[in-house]
């Protein structure tokens, strides 16, 4: 059984030798299509899907398994999505396409691919049990169809179970008739969260409590950065898949929502607004013009979202000084001794419960900050030697004496700076210590002057001459 890896190394060779590496993607000469290639949607941290044509049918190879996804700097967590991340590669396509899509699963479980919203033959459709057989572990589906549609799709499993555990992508239908008013930047930014307990890699897909959540696979200051010259048209497409509706909210700007997972919004229902809100198996397209320079913020609006290891359950573990009373040590840290996180055999107020109520510090009401290192404790190994910059917070005098100090997120700030460990391109020039306000659910939609603009892209071709270049086919870097 090749590896997810190989195959796509392979199908990007092939690919990659279509789309003569070493040319300038606008010098690259690409045969007549049936309509203008569009522009192609970009999304940082993700990769795009190659495809190779048999014929006159694009076709798409997708590899369900298990992945190691680093959410933070070293924060590496085992999801399961496709070709090597959670979310899975990005697919594009025209609208009129016949698409061909390999599902080889990798999984050590069945599973189903549905393409979520697509108006396709029933036997296409990836309902498990209803519309076909579920595809066993090592076993292979091919879906094929014509895409009569344009907008902003997924794909996920259909086993909700793997949903939770990371299993979707994007899949951008491109319009045949460009949309108006044309874009200069098109983004596609995927939702999701994890319930990830201290000491453990794996998510708790039962928990209804999330202290890591993502766009594109990272949660803030990993999150790259949308870059934006000054007067520039955006599309941002927001896709959620996870137990929680997302409130987007950008700052510094109005946008106006353009589309939803049905596709295109007709321009008489187009009104202002700076945020949207994304519910569960939806997308939302907004669009602005990048009037206001500066880095301005784009951030999930829920509180809890805004964070990472937020969660009650690790709250004890960076703060308080040794265990509950009464409890031992591996029960104070929440893990199992028997049974499944909730099997009958272990009571609600294990730590593991289904809600904030039910676990067991949550008896305990924000305890007194600690005197000395205040991530002595803090769940993030390796963190505290690989260049975080630790600093001591700043807090009243008397802070201890008042109620409601300190939050149990409080480890969230100046002390949690990591500039030089998510150093990038796309980073280059933000204030000193930006990445120690930027948690969870964040990114920064940075709106530049023409000189800094053109900085960054200059640094960026640099750093992407070195690795594998993610061209397609097809796909230039026109106006839609
Ligand atoms: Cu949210």
């Amino acid at each position: 059984m090749a590896s997810a890896k190989m195959l796509l190394a392979q199908e990007q060779e092939k690919d990659l030798s279509r789309a003569m590496p070493g040319m300038k993607m606008d010098d690259r000469k690409q045969p007549q299509r049936g309509h203008a290639s569009p522009l192609l949607v970009e999304t940082p941290d993700v990769a795009q899907l190659p495809w190779r044509m048999d014929g006159n049918v694009k076709e798409f190879h997708l590899i369900a398994e298990p992945v190691k996804q680093e959410i933070v700097p070293g924060r590496i967590v085992d999801l399961w999505g496709y070709n090597g991340s959670a979310p899975g590669p990005t697919i594009q396509v025209n609208q009129g396409d016949r698409v061909r899509i390999i599902v080889d699963n990798h999984l050590p479980e069945a599973t189903s691919m549905h393409w979520h919203g697509f108006e396709i033959p029933i036997a296409m459709d990836g309902s498990p049990g209803s519309s076909q057989d579920p595809i066993p572990p090592g076993g292979r589906f091919v879906y094929e169809f014509t895409l009569h549609q344009e907008g902003t799709y997924f794909y996920h499993s259909h086993m909700a179970m793997q949903e939770m555990m990371g299993m979707i992508g994007a899949f951008i239908m491109h319009p045949r008739e460009p949309y108006t008013p044309r874009v200069d930047k098109d983004f596609a930014i995927v939702l999701q969260e994890y319930a990830i307990l201290p000491n453990i890699k794996v998510p708790n897909s039962m928990n209804m409590e999330f202290n890591w959540l993502t766009f594109n696979g990272k949660a803030g200051p990993a999150t790259t950065p949308l870059i934006i010259r000054h007067g520039e048209r955006v599309r941002i497409r927001l896709i959620n898949l996870g137990m929680d509706h997302h409130p987007i909210h950008l700052h510094g700007h109005q946008f106006v929502v353009t589309g939803t997972e049905g596709g295109r919004q007709p321009q008489s229902t187009w009104g202002p607004g700076n945020t949207v809100l994304v519910g569960v198996a939806q997308s939302r397209d907004v669009e602005f013009v990048a009037s206001n320079p500066g880095d301005w913020m784009l951030h999930c609006h829920l509180p809890h979202h805004m964070m990472n290891q937020m969660s009650s359950m690790v709250g004890p573990m960076s703060r308080r000084n040794g265990m509950p009373a009464g409890l031992d040590m591996e029960r104070g840290m929440g893990m199992l001794r028997q049974g499944s996180a909730t099997s009958e055999e272990n009571g609600p107020s294990l730590g593991r419960g289904l809600g904030v109520g039910s676990t067991a510090e949550q008896t305990v009401s924000n305890s007194p900050l600690k005197p000395g290192d205040p991530m002595q404790h803090q769940d993030m190994p390796g963190m505290q030697h690989q260049g975080m910059q630790m600093g001591k917070p700043e807090v009243g005098k008397d802070a201890n004496s008042v109620p409601g100090f300190p939050q149990d997120a409080f480890m969230e700030g100046p002390m949690m700076a990591m500039d030089e460990m998510v150093d990038k391109p796309e980073n280059f020039g933000l204030r000193p210590g930006w990445s120690g306000f930027m948690a969870g659910m964040m990114t920064f939609v940075r709106v530049l002057p023409p000189d800094k603009y053109d900085q960054i892209m200059e640094l960026r071709e640099k750093q992407e001459d070195k690795p594998k270049k993610m061209d397609m086919p097809g796909m230039e870097h026109k106006h839609e």
